[in-house]
């Protein structure tokens, strides 16, 4: 079977047991099926667990679809991406960090972005404004909740920033993140 459907369906037996009442929500975190591949030399594989018990960040995210639609703002919870690439062998300043899913989606990050420069960012007008300190996040929890597979779940990259009032552009926002790649420059 396709690693795509086995993890999909693994996804919607999880999401029947929690609608049936037969795991609380803190069940359910610790028995999120979905792992993280690091390609890398050697290849490593998180699983949700492990991807929990790292050190966490949180912060504000809200984006803005490349329609102009508005998605926030929410408190979010995860993991740095310079955590994750660390874990993967490390980036040098000519390196590109590929965040991809199942879907064939795909985000490229240079050194700076991964250091969460070079990301426009807007006020609630959509007006373009000075970006604060930006770090990027794979997320699992959003508001408190684990993050749901129709936002992007259980693993999205999410933009944060200290403040609510600060949009980012969405394309960044890997949903169902599954795959990160160090390529070397
Ligand atoms: N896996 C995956 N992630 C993705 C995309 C996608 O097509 N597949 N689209 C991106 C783009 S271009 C945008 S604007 C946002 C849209 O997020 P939304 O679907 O939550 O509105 O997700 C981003 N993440
Ligand atoms: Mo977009």
């Amino acid at each position: 079977m396709h690693r795509g459907y086995q993890t999909l369906l693994a996804v919607l037996i999880g999401a029947a047991a929690l609608a049936s009442g037969c795991l609380g929500p803190a069940a359910a975190a610790d028995e999120v099926a979905w792992n993280l591949t690091l390609a890398g030399d050697p290849e490593r594989v998180l699983t949700h667990p492990e991807i929990r018990a790292l050190p966490a960040v949180e912060g504000y995210g809200y984006s803005v679809s490349t329609v102009g639609i508005k998605y926030g703002p929410n408190r979010y919870r995860g993991v740095l991406l310079t955590d994750l690439v660390e874990m993967a062998g490390g980036a040098g300043a000519d390196d590109l960090i590929y965040v991809s899913a199942q879907d064939g989606y795909l985000w490229v990050f240079d050194a700076a972005q991964l250091r969460g420069e070079e990301f426009f960012t807007f006020d609630e007008n959509l007006h373009e404004i000075p970006a604060p300190t930006l770090r990027v996040i794979l997320a699992y929890e959003r508001d408190g909740e684990p993050l749901a597979y129709e936002d992007g779940g259980p693993l999205r990259l999410v933009v944060i920033t200290e403040s609510p009032d600060v949009i980012t552009e969405g394309s960044p926002w890997v949903k169902w993140v599954d795959r990160l790649e160090v390529h070397r420059g």
